[in-house]
């Protein structure tokens, strides 16, 4: 580690943190050196490093990848927050991981997380969890990790809050989104909610429910941004907007600019993953 810690938007970020110690984020007002107000916003990166980089290139953060980590200097004022859904289908999992979960000790990012990111997590601690090809290929990737590695990864998905309120209540980030009641909740409910969603008791022609739309019926102050289910291109509805743009299934990894709201993505370099529900198709079947 070199002594460039602290220094504000420089740090080098070690691949194996020396102390192992992460920040406790269970909160949704961020530490006060992460109150920024400009905040760019990353959908669903599903371990996607290259396109992360090539994104975040795009957004104006250098990026330097050293031996085991990655230094970085954001733009000025500017800070990073993922939507999670960090890991799981992708090439790169504990490269995703180890850039994140860097930048999030460093105070240069905030993340909330997905409900693979729960799962992943889950199966390594034994629960019984849905077995897919995602997350065994996770594991696999893993499992070539340096165990300590592995143990902070997910002590780190573990610390995530379910979702940030920010910019004094004009910004909520969600995974999954969030209905303006549980804004501000850490309840079982609002975390479920966030991180998975709800579906509702119908199944579409595939067997899977069909997930319900919140933000259909959202009526609430704060600009909503979230991901989850994939989609040809960025859907703004109400005061909500979805930029999961499907990257591991051969779209794009978008960013939102906060308070711009402007979107920027990149192209997947090719298709690492079949979609199950077919998300070139999404934005007709999904109901609204
Ligand atoms: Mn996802």
């Amino acid at each position: 580690m070199v002594g460039e810690k602290g220094v504000l938007g420089r740090c080098f970020l070690p691949g194996v943190a020396e102390s192992g110690e992460y920040p406790k984020l269970f909160t949704m007002t961020p530490p006060i050196q992460m109150q920024s107000r400009q905040f760019d916003i990353v959908g669903d990166v599903h371990g996607c490093l290259e396109e992360l980089l090539e994104l975040m290139a795009a957004l104006g953060y250098r990026v330097e990848q050293q031996s085991g980590g990655f230094w970085v200097a954001p733009p000025e004022g500017r800070t990073l927050a993922f939507l999670g859904d960090l890991v799981n289908r992708g090439p790169s999992t504990p490269g995703v991981l180890r850039l994140v979960m860097g930048m999030v000790r460093a105070g240069q990012a905030l993340c909330v997380p997905g409900n693979q990111d729960v799962k992943l997590s889950n199966a390594f601690k034994g629960h019984t969890v849905e077995e897919t090809v995602g997350l065994t290929r996770s594991l696999e990737q893993m499992a070539d990790e340096p165990l300590e590695f592995q143990a902070e990864s997910m002590e780190f998905l573990d610390s995530l809050p379910s979702h940030f309120n920010l910019d004094d209540g004009r910004l909520v980030i969600a995974h999954a989104g969030l209905p303006e009641r549980l804004h501000g909740s850490e309840s079982a409910k609002a975390r479920a909610f966030a991180t998975g969603g709800q579906t509702t008791c119908e199944r579409d022609t595939l067997g899977l429910l069909v997930r319900s739309n919140w933000a259909a019926n959202y009526r609430g102050k704060a600009l909503v941004v979230y991901g989850h289910t994939p989609l040809v291109e960025p859907l703004w509805l109400n005061n909500t907007v979805n930029i999961d743009t499907g990257c591991v299934y051969g779209g794009r990894l978008t960013a939102l600019r906060y308070p711009e709201r402007e979107t920027v993505s990149v192209g997947a370099r090719r298709v690492y993953s079949a979609s199950r529900r077919g998300f070139r198709l999404e934005r007709f079947r999904f109901k609204y």
